[in-house]
């Protein structure tokens, strides 16, 4: 497993010199300043991958490269976008980048209602809050047509007549914080006008027009030699009326299938795909493992077993996420692909979102990405990986 590190580029406050002492080798990041639609140049990423490799790292994976909303829904510029995303992809394999994530969300990224929640030991984690989200679409950003049911509409309007106005204030930016590296944050008026943009599209609509995205650029990045891998939605269930495809196995299998060529692939987020309990993490690697070509480690705690459910972000060992299991299947697909002469036997991961603890600054760097809560997170993860490998090495010596 190939220990990876997001790095938000040059304006990131965890600089590369703080991130080399981490250990990782590869670096995942972007030309975050480049809006969805624009096309990347060689140079530019070429000057981005000299200055990681001058730390001594790697440029191994892109995330994101953003698919504009455009391309989702099939308007506009769509196809200029298609064939500026495809030049992107030949000007990153020209520059030896081969791992490029991207997701297919309308509008929103992730999404959760609390940046900074206080757990037991008092470092705080991202929490999302069902009734909270209830709250924000209801009444703060007042959807027409939002309709839940009775109990869940009995909840939050019980909540909102209780929540003091700098309560409604903070789920507003919460909510709307956009995409991390993003440059601009969105507004509630931005919001609704992305929602009604997405009026007509229903969720077969979106999964068509996904699949399409994808027969135009994965014999691309087949022919380069590249490997996409699609994020899943966060959280993994729709929101605000807005159709989300990427949440569950079966979503996953129908966009492999679609388009069935080993460049076409997933992001195994365990943290995303962990918030609903009919995700069985550790299967899903062992079954769709030969295409996953990247890798989020993360936990969530779940409030129960409901889909929507309120979730908050837990330590990387502490919640509902067998992560020892789906280390041990990431363990078995690799020994597969060695076993196969694959190349791509090493799978890039992260450790996702960290809490913030011990001095982590909350206020300047992009939510979830500390620097202490995810170095523990990693740390965490390399000591399951090198229990695993010791037993599993000692069993097989002894057989
Ligand atoms: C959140 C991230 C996501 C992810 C994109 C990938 O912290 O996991 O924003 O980078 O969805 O396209």
């Amino acid at each position: 497993m190939q220990e990876s590190w997001r790095w938000f580029g040059p304006g990131d406050v965890i600089g590369l010199d703080a991130v080399r002492q981490t250990g990782v080798a590869g670096i995942v990041t972007a030309l975050h300043h480049r809006a969805p639609g624009e096309v990347w140049g060689a140079d530019e990423i070429a000057a981005r991958r000299d200055r990681i490799a001058a730390h001594g790292m790697v440029w191994n994976v892109v995330e994101s490269l953003p698919v504009s909303e455009d391309i989702k829904r099939q308007s506009g510029d769509w196809r200029a976008h298609l064939r500026n995303w495809q030049a992107s992809l030949r000007a990153l394999a020209d520059c030896g980048i081969p791992t490029v994530c991207y997701n297919f969300m309308p509008v929103l990224d992730w999404t959760r209602t609390d940046l900074a929640w206080p757990t037991a030991s008092t470092a705080t984690a991202m929490r999302f809050d069902w009734i909270d989200f209830v709250v924000f679409d209801l009444f703060l950003l007042c959807r027409p047509g939002a309709t839940y049911d009775p109990e869940v509409t009995e909840a939050a309007t019980a909540r909102f007549a209780a929540m003091p106005d700098a309560r409604c204030k903070a789920l507003i930016e919460n909510v709307v914080h956009g995409l991390p590296g993003a440059a601009a944050e969105m507004t509630l008026a931005d919001v609704r006008d992305h929602l009604a943009a997405y009026d007509q599209i229903t969720e077969a609509r979106l999964r068509a027009n996904m699949a399409d995205f994808l027969q135009e650029v994965a014999p691309v990045a087949q022919d380069l030699g590249m490997r996409l891998c699609c994020h899943p939605d966060d959280p993994p269930f729709g929101l605000m009326g807005l159709p989300r495809v990427m949440s569950t196995e079966a979503d996953y299998a129908g966009m492999l299938a679609a388009v069935d060529l080993p460049a076409n692939g997933i992001t195994l987020c365990s943290g995303s795909l962990g918030a609903r309990a009919d995700n069985d993490l550790p299967g899903m690697m062992r079954r769709l493992g030969g295409r996953v070509h990247f890798i989020h480690l993360r936990n969530v705690a779940r409030q129960d077993d409901r889909v929507p459910a309120s979730f908050h972000e837990s330590g990387h060992l502490s919640g509902d996420v067998d992560m020892v299991a789906l280390i041990a299947a990431i363990l078995d697909e690799e020994a597969r692909r060695r076993a196969a002469g694959r190349p791509d036997s090493d799978i890039p991961f992260r450790p996702d979102h960290g809490l913030n603890m011990a001095g982590d600054d909350t206020t300047r760097g992009q939510p979830g990405y500390s620097l202490v809560g995810r170095h523990v997170g990693l740390a965490e993860m390399r000591g399951v990986i090198a229990a695993l490998n010791t037993y599993r090495a000692r069993e097989a010596a002894s057989t």
